[in-house]
């Protein structure tokens, strides 16, 4: 069906038809079409857009993958169907790998995944070879590379299911995670939480980062100015921030909106 520009919820819907395509193709995993259900009911509570809080940790996301010595993008079928494109341009900015890691593991979907990021131009795709395991977990995201996650020093994990998150972060790596839901255990876990969907936070983090490097190339930042960044931000605060706008922000938006009359079960 072709949904009409004119829309009033187009970006939503688009995003939706992306998802189904991405399971049609072999992506998706069909859970992955429920998690993004719950993603979408958190995200109309937060107003469908960038907040500043997550904007922030936008911005300490992209100092602190800058500042990495190996830094990795951690994929899977959700991400891989939604911004195959900004993820790519995203490591190829950072000059890292990324990496599929699917919770729902198959090798055909691993295949497609790392087959649809080197079609949008990744120069570093890893996970359809994985000679390591991460310690402690016992479902099939503990299967990794060992030049990819397993080495790394920080990893952006798009939304994530909480258990590889919290290995994560016990084996010493910075984790970074983007997460509409802040009472998530991965957003609790990681030391940068953005609380925004990920077709809006991947492309604005391809926009910070080459921000960035351009204030380093011009010498206007070093990484004593990306580490400011990254102490300026604390993620207690941020999911704090966050949760008070999914608390607040739908109240004050329907602020002196009433239903029509008759109308719902309102009316009565
Ligand atoms: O491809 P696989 O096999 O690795 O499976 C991927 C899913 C997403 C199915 C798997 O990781 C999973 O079950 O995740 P959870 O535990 O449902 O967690 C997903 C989290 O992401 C939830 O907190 C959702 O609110 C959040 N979320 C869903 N859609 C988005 C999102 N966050 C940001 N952007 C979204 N579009």
């Amino acid at each position: 069906m072709e949904i009409p520009k004119s829309h009033p919820r187009y970006a939503s819907l688009m995003t939706r038809h992306k998802l189904v395509e991405g399971h049609r193709n072999g992506l998706t995993a069909p859970e992955g079409l429920i998690a993004h259900g719950r993603g979408e009911a958190l995200d109309y509570l937060l107003g469908e857009r960038t907040t500043e809080w997550a904007a922030r940790a936008q911005r300490a996301a992209a100092a602190a993958l800058l500042l990495a010595t190996r830094p990795v993008i951690s994929v899977n079928g959700n991400v891989g169907a939604l911004v195959p494109e900004d993820i790519s341009a995203l490591a190829n900015a950072l000059d890292c790998p990324a990496e599929v890691n699917i919770f729902h593991r198959t090798e055909e979907r691993v295949s497609r995944l790392c087959q649809a990021l080197r079609g949008s131009g990744c120069v570093k795709v890893l996970g359809d070879r994985p000679d390591a395991k991460l310690p402690g977990l016992d479902h099939p995201r503990a299967v990794c590379c060992r030049d990819g996650i397993f080495s790394a020093d920080t990893v952006l994990v798009p939304l994530e299911d909480g258990d590889r998150a919290e290995v994560l972060v016990k084996m010493g790596k910075n984790v970074i995670t983007i997460d509409l839901n802040p009472l998530s255990r991965t957003a609790r876990a990681a030391h940068i939480t953005i609380v925004n969907n990920v077709v809006r936070a991947v492309p604005e983090l391809v926009k910070e980062v080459s921000e960035l490097k351009r204030d380093l190339g011009a010498g206007k930042l070093d990484s004593a100015g990306l580490d400011y960044i990254i102490k300026g931000f604390s993620n207690g605060e941020n999911l704090e921030g966050s949760l008070d706008i999914i608390r607040k922000g739908p109240l004050e938006r329907l602020k002196g909106q009433r239903p029509a009359p008759n109308s719902g079960t309102d009316g009565k």
